[in-house]
């Protein structure tokens, strides 16, 4: 009796621990939110190093006006559409121009005090019926092309990654290796209020990105290769979207939303949330790291439980991982022992 009354009481604690950071609290909470494993997912040395992001690649860029460069088939695909798109309103723009400096000029009364008396022109009426179908045609069909091409399903091979937006971070699940789950939250920025307690501060390692867009633990993925990315949300609708790779998606409680992310080269990418969803929807961005396979493998086998192609990892790596992973790391309370992180303190001691 006793015992099932703690461990009952415990599952409360528990939950009401988990509430407090999904739920109304949070809010309250806005900058004292306690932090969820965020190292759950840290790198184990010498087997996995997050990668240095390239200034300008996969983030905004100081008086950018445009897109920013695009790292997938799609995006480079919206990326010409919209450039063409604007080729063509600014000729039109500039034709009507021309024609109205031109009937204000010639066709004022001083200029030509006695009006023609024309009222139709076949040839004429034709022409500017044909001209603008043609062109709408011309826009239609690479637009519906992009629609269909950004819907397309993935192949029945492709990785699956699962995405759930939270109030206010990300978690990553990878039911194809194992099903382990990364949480992932923005890293504080020195000199202002705390935002994810027990988070490291931005530039703290050399290998972090700028401010507000990095997090401690990125979307791993493979470089050159259809990824399913399948998206929800736990508590109100967040969306996924990163704009160098040519990818929104909006998150939603209780749904699933499906589309195939693929990234051309290997590189850092980032987003943020990109739907309205509270206190802190400015404060969990997105990092996706995209690495060629047999790193990504590396990345993959650095998590407790790990698989790759259904093979549990090799023994070395399981080794190497079990010691660490039997005594769960601070903060990741939240997260079952079996996730916590191969080989954290290494990681921390760089
Ligand atoms: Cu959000």
């Amino acid at each position: 009796m006793t015992l099932g009354k703690i461990s009952i009481g415990a599952g409360r604690v528990r939950r009401a621990l988990g509430l407090s950071f999904n739920g109304a609290l949070a809010s309250v909470l806005t900058f004292a939110a306690p932090a969820m494993a965020q190292d759950a997912a840290a790198p184990s040395a010498g087997s996995y190093t997050p990668m240095k992001p390239t200034p300008g690649i996969g983030m905004p860029v100081d008086g950018g006006i445009n897109l920013q460069q695009q790292f997938s088939p799609t995006g480079e695909y919206g990326e010409w559409l919209h450039h063409g798109l604007l080729w063509i309103c600014l000729i039109i723009s500039l034709f009507v121009l021309a024609l109205l400096a031109i009937v204000i000029v010639r066709f004022n009364r001083r200029a030509n005090p006695v009006p023609s008396k024309t009222s139709h022109n076949t040839v004429l009426e034709v022409v500017w019926t044909l001209a603008p179908v043609l062109i709408l045609i011309g826009i239609a069909v690479p637009s519906i092309d992009l629609i269909a091409k950004q819907y397309k399903p993935a192949p029945k091979t492709a990785l699956t990654v699962k995405v759930t937006g939270n109030q206010w971070f990300w978690t990553y699940g990878y039911p194809d290796n194992g099903d382990f789950e990364v949480i992932s939250n923005m890293l504080n920025i020195p000199g202002q209020p705390v935002v994810n307690n027990g988070v490291r501060e931005v530039g703290s390692k050399p290998w972090d990105g700028p401010s507000h867009l990095e997090v401690d633990n990125r979307m791993v993925v493979p470089v050159g290769e259809p990824i399913r990315l399948q998206i929800t949300a736990t508590d109100v609708i967040h969306s996924f979207a990163v704009p160098s790779l040519w990818f929104k998606l909006d998150a939603v409680p209780g749904r699933i939303n499906e589309k195939v992310l693929f990234i051309e080269k290997p590189g850092v990418y980032y987003g943020q949330c990109s739907e309205l969803c509270g206190a802190k929807h400015g404060y969990m961005p997105i990092a996706v790291e995209a690495l060629p396979r047999d790193k990504y493998n590396a990345w993959v086998l650095t998590h407790a439980g790990a698989e790759i192609d259904g093979q549990k990892k090799p023994a070395a790596a399981a080794e190497a991982a079990a010691a660490p992973a039997a005594a769960p790391a601070p903060g990741s309370s939240e997260a079952p022992a079996s996730e916590a992180p191969a080989g954290e303190a290494t990681a921390e001691a760089e």
